[in-house]
């Protein structure tokens, strides 16, 4: 049963809470010495996003240090495409590699229909989470996630991260209609997948879609907009009315206005680039916000830290407002500045 009174989904519903509700992009991780151990003991990354057990077990290790509002699925936006047949590896210190699809046979080869099944074991973490989350942390909410098409697609076509996807972005322009058909299968898979997270228990969902800004406008409205308005409507069509979707269209500038009235989410994520003051005022009042610190901010600490913090707190005051990151904690931040960000966001 949902718990009406988390302080996150209260916010989600367009209610100004304060002090706001707060959890972190990627907080579990590198920089967390339990993590580094039970990802050790896992093997390789997917190996630790397919075991429920552990995934369960790093899912919630920030949320007993740190007590957040909510804990979010321990897994990856490439874990679709994985679900889909596409070749994946996690190799060290590169980041993610898969097998490229840029022609009408590896696109067509790619399994729609099955996705749920293959991401049994990534169900089987949510439901877990969800049952110590019942028993253990009543307050926090479990959010569920999955990569915006577009961004996935990045990845896809690319084959792996760490560039500006040149690959992606032509084949974008070049064969539109072909790229739109790898669009149209991942968004029917990603409803697979993020339907199959709540059933299973997650309480949220969230779209990321961190290659957004890459996109001039006319190409942000075809391949970023219309893809997430479209994959909010199946979702819609399947959920209880008014179920909470957080939209994170990273680097999106002043676009970010337009996705927000187009895909009908409940809530956006401000990146580190984004002026809060700026979203307040252009964003419909009752639109959650959620951000946007400065991950590199969160790493150095001591005052400028707390200046930053409370620059943000004083922007948002007033709104519904979700306090996280611009982007995912990086591994150099020390655990002990995580608590003190708490501390002083808990004191409002
Ligand atoms: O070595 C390791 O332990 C793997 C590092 C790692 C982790 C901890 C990867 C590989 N993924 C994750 C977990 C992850 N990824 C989560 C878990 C929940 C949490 O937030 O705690 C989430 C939500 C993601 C989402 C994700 N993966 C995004 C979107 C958000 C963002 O950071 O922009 C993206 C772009 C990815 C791809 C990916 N997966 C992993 C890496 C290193 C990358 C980035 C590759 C690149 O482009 O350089």
């Amino acid at each position: 049963m949902d718990t009406p009174d988390k302080p996150i989904l209260r916010t989600l519903a367009g209610e100004s809470v304060w002090p706001p509700p707060m959890w972190l992009m990627r907080q579990a991780g590198r920089y967390l010495p339990e993590y580094r151990e039970v990802r050790a003991q896992a093997g390789d990354f997917i190996a630790l996003c397919t075991n429920p057990e552990l995934a369960a077990e790093v899912t919630l290790q920030p949320l007993r240090r740190y007590g957040f509002d909510a804990a979010i699925l321990f897994s990856d936006i490439l874990m679709v495409p994985w679900a889909m047949g596409q070749p994946l590896r996690f190799a060290e210190g590169e980041g993610p590699l898969l097998e490229p699809v840029r022609d009408a046979a590896s696109i067509g080869a790619l399994r729609v229909t099955g996705v749920a099944e293959r991401a049994a074991p990534i169900f089987e973490t949510v439901a877990r989470v969800r049952a110590l989350l019942d028993v253990q942390h009543q307050r926090s909410a479990l959010i569920g996630f999955a990569g915006s098409p577009w961004t996935v697609a990045c990845y896809m076509v690319e084959g792996r991260g760490g560039g500006e996807f040149a690959q992606a972005r032509r084949l974008a322009y070049s064969d539109p209609a072909l790229f739109g058909r790898l669009i149209r299968s991942l968004t029917d898979a990603t409803a697979e997948y993020l339907l199959g997270q709540v059933e299973a228990g997650a309480e949220v969902l969230m779209l990321f879609d961190s290659w957004a800004g890459l996109l001039p406008p006319a190409q942000f409205r075809r391949w970023v907009i219309e893809p997430t308005a479209e994959l909010v409507r199946r979702l819609r069509k399947r959920l209880p009315a008014g179920f909470p979707i957080i939209g994170f269209p990273r680097l999106a500038g002043p676009l970010l206005v337009e996705y927000a009235q187009r895909t009908g989410v409940q809530a956006v994520g401000l990146d580190t680039a984004m002026d809060p003051r700026w979203a307040a005022a252009n964003l419909p009042p009752n639109l959650a916000l959620q951000g946007n610190l400065d991950p590199q901010a969160l790493v150095s600490g001591g005052p400028a830290l707390e200046a930053e913090a409370r620059a943000l707190l004083a922007a948002l005051r007033g709104r519904p407002f979700i306090f996280n990151l611009g982007h995912g904690i990086v591994p150099p931040t020390p655990p002990e500045h995580v608590a003190a960000l708490v501390r002083l966001v808990r004191t409002g």
